[in-house]
């Protein structure tokens, strides 16, 4: 409709001007650092922590993800092509306090660590892997630090553009975006079908990370379980895998040890008061209890609901099926008991 061009058009308009790819002395910087071993980050640990990392670090450690997972021998992918498309899709992410690089880093690194640690590889294809490593990376590309009910209510070109899951789709466009620069395509050894296969995975598992999503999701799964199924081959039980394990990493800082996960709850508290900010600011509305920082006492409360809801739950039918992933399950029952302390002497 012209009312969906014109949205287009501004969304456009906005990327254009924010939108950049690597700059070429940070890529050749890379294509030639070595690449520190899968120890020295702990890349197979579900206790990984970006923290302590430069920036640089954080290339070097995804790189080495590609590395370990043989993606780069297997599709064919040349190396400065990935250190490029690495650092464009760092650029991507905006300085804002918990959506940004370092959370898609984490995410991605929860994924490696369920493929092999949790001993998941065995149910994927190498294209799959790819596809789901890319996904992480690239699954909150461009965020704002604001919700779509935020991007609905201020009837943002993006909402106009993507009236369901609308950040979701806008992560997926900028991952195309991305793949789509100059010298940035990883995929472009691939033949036509692998590409179109591997772009249907990176689609599919970008939007799963959609919260409305994810407990249709989690139904359908139970049900799958519940029919004594265990062979996880078939196209839609695919799907249905890969988006419970996108979600399964996206909320993965709250399996880690306590201090870790109290920070990170602090990173996501702080973006959601900016949100409320706005929203007294902008739309001269009160935010939700969540949004709004005179209500910061109930915040340990509001993480025992979380984990109850939905990460425990996740993480349990999850690791009935898949037994290696039980750290997930285990580091987030330790964390209720910490947060449910806390919620007990406000
Ligand atoms: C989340 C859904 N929302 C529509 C209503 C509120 N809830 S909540 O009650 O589960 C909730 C989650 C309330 C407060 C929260 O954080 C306060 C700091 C959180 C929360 N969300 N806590 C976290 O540690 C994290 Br991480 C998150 C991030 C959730 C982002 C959405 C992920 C969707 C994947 C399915
Ligand atoms: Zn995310």
């Amino acid at each position: 409709s012209a009312c969906k061009l014109m949205a287009k058009q501004k969304v456009a308009l906005e990327c254009l001007s924010y939108h950049a790819t690597a700059n070429n002395e940070d890529a050749l910087r890379l294509v030639s650092d070595t690449i520190p071993s899968a120890e020295t980050y702990n890349l197979y640990s579900f206790t990984f922590i970006d923290f302590d990392l430069t920036d640089e670090d954080t290339c070097r450690a995804t790189i080495r993800m590609f590395k370990q997972c043989d993606l780069i021998q297997k599709f064919h992918i040349p190396y400065d092509i990935l250190c490029r498309w690495i650092l464009s899709v760092k650029k991507n992410y905006r300085p804002v306090k918990y959506h940004n690089w370092r959370h898609a880093l984490n995410v991605a690194q929860t994924m490696f660590a369920m493929l092999k640690t949790g001993k998941m590889e065995q149910f994927m294809t190498d294209l799959e892997i790819l596809g789901l490593l890319v996904a992480c990376l690239c699954h909150d590309l461009d965020h704002r630090g604001t919700n779509n009910a935020f991007q609905t209510k201020t009837e943002s070109p993006l909402a106009i553009l993507y009236s369901t899951s609308t950040m979701e789709h806008h992560h997926f466009d900028q991952c195309v975006m991305i793949l789509n620069s100059d010298s940035n395509n990883i995929f472009q050894s691939l033949s036509m079908e692998d590409y179109r296969r591997v772009m249907k995975v990176v689609e599919s598992a970008i939007l799963s990370t959609d919260l409305a999503m994810y407990f249709k999701k989690r139904n359908r799964f139970m049900e799958v379980i519940d029919e004594g199924e265990f062979d996880w081959q078939s196209e839609e039980k695919k799907e249905l895998l890969c988006g419970m394990m996108m979600t399964a990493c996206d909320v993965s800082a709250i399996a880690k040890p306590w201090d870790v996960q109290h920070r990170v709850a602090k990173l996501v508290a702080d973006e959601f008061f900016d949100q409320g900010d706005l929203e007294r600011l902008q739309l001269n509305q009160q935010p939700v209890a969540m949004m709004d920082r005179e209500r910061r006492d109930e915040l340990p409360q509001m993480q025992v609901g979380f984990i109850d809801v939905i990460c425990l739950p996740l993480y349990k039918v999850m690791s009935e099926t898949f037994p290696w992933i039980l750290p997930l399950y285990e580091g987030t029952m330790e964390n209720r008991k910490h947060w449910q302390d806390l919620a007990e002497k406000v």
